[in-house]
């Protein structure tokens, strides 16, 4: 069976704690449960990874290669700063795809930038949790 790693970046570990308004009721457990649901139905295996250490999403990515046949990851906060993690998608060649639960486009202008989005199929953003489920969709489509 065909694996994708979802991988969901610094401070995601909160949700449904705080703030919202901007990243909507649901725990990561209760997001990562809507995920299993899916995948079973699209026959495929998710494993989820959640880590506030650039160097642990990193070394995560790193070793995805054999395990892995695809990538969604939300880098959070590390989207707009990381380089190192946009060389880790671009040397692992996995196919990858972006989500945000919030329009970055619509938020801060620091946020506007993101040094992941090129090294990834595609983005998706400002759909709330409903764009891990059509990343899902679209990446076992594709792999
Ligand atoms: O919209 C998204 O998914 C973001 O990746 C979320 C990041 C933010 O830095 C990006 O610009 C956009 C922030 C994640 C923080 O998540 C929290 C959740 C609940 C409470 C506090 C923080």
């Amino acid at each position: 069976m065909k694996k994708i790693l979802i991988i969901n970046g610094p401070n995601l570990n909160l949700l449904g704690t705080r703030q919202p308004e901007i990243y909507g009721q649901m725990t990561l457990k209760e997001i990562e449960t809507k995920l299993k649901k899916l995948a079973a139905e699209l026959k495929v295996e998710v494993c989820f990874f959640q880590s506030n250490h650039e160097g642990e999403i990193v070394d995560k990515i790193g070793k995805s290669k054999d395990e892995f046949n695809g990538i969604i990851i939300n880098p959070a906060a590390y989207t707009h700063t990381s380089v190192a993690i946009r060389d880790a998608i671009s040397a692992v060649e996995l196919p990858s795809i972006e989500v945000h639960i919030s329009n970055i486009y619509s938020r801060e202008q620091f946020r506007h930038h993101s040094f992941i989005a090129p090294v990834c199929i595609g983005q998706i953003a400002g759909f709330g949790i409903d764009g891990y489920l059509f990343a899902l969709k679209k990446i076992a489509d594709l792999i």
